[in-house]
């Protein structure tokens, strides 16, 4: 059995994990149809954590030491910790290939991590300080008290302060970047693979899941991304990568 290390939040959703990195790993593990159960740690647990397992960090902080994140997860099958979302879903490809589909499918490694990096996180950079502002406000105590010290600063209240002209320019500005990649693919209803979602797939469901827990399924930008902007194509992506297992076809 697979665990994944999540971090937790006070979102009502069926899935409240916040994090782009590990819901990409989640909905990975989904679309290979492997188990996995969920252990839920807070920022503060991470490093000990992850070395208590045998996790590597994922890179160096500013002064040298090194930094350890989440997602990491461990494989009772093999008795291995894998950490960072890309490697995590290369291991589960290559330990487990009869398993799903191949999400990284070979000679897509360099591409499907550059696009998991950069395009895929376009739509969220203008959104970026209302997004943190409003998931400070879903985290418990202790996880806020670590959360504002990632990354650049931000006003915890900037999701409350921001008018609505300011607003309507930043969802402007997210359409666009989504309208890049509606306009990359197409006709085409996937990213790389026709039919069977893959690892780039995963990581562009994540973000848009993360703007999902903060304005809301009800939401009128819920429902312009789902239902007005590109044709309607995210509403239809979303609930087909949301399903792929049970039904496989698009
Ligand atoms: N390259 C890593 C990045 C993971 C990452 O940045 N995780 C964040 C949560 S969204 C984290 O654990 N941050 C803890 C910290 O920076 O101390 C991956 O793809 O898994």
């Amino acid at each position: 059995m697979i665990t994944l290390y999540d971090l937790p939040s006070r979102f009502e959703d069926p899935n409240p994990t916040y994090s782009p990195f590990v819901g990409r790993v989640k909905l990975a593990l989904q679309h290979k149809g492997l188990p996995f159960t969920t252990h839920w740690i807070e920022y503060s647990e991470i490093t000990a954590k992850a070395k208590e397992i045998g996790a590597p960090p994922t890179s160096i902080r500013p002064d040298g030491s090194p930094l350890y994140t989440v997602p990491f997860i461990f494989d009772s099958e093999t008795n291995l910790a894998v950490s960072d979302s890309f490697l995590i879903v290369k291991y589960l490809d290559r330990t487990y290939p009869k398993s799903g589909p191949t999400l990284i499918p070979a000679g897509t490694d360099v591409l499907q991590n550059l696009f998991a990096l950069d395009t895929a996180m376009a739509p969220l950079l203008p959104l970026y300080t209302f997004l943190r502002a409003s998931i400070f406000h879903k985290l418990s105590p202790s996880m806020q008290e670590a959360y504002v010290k990632l990354g650049p600063p931000f006003d915890t209240q900037a999701h409350l302060k921001l008018g609505k002209e300011e607003l309507k320019e930043l969802w402007t500005r997210m359409e666009a970047a989504l309208g890049r990649i509606d306009g990359a693919m197409g006709e085409r209803n996937t990213l790389v693979a026709e039919k069977q979602p893959t690892f780039a797939d995963a990581a562009l469901w994540a973000n848009l899941h993360v703007i999902k827990l903060v304005v809301g399924t009800n939401s009128e930008e819920w429902t312009a991304i789902t239902s007005t902007w590109h044709n309607g194509r995210w509403g239809k992506y979303l609930s087909w990568l949301e399903s792929y297992g049970q039904i496989d076809t698009i």
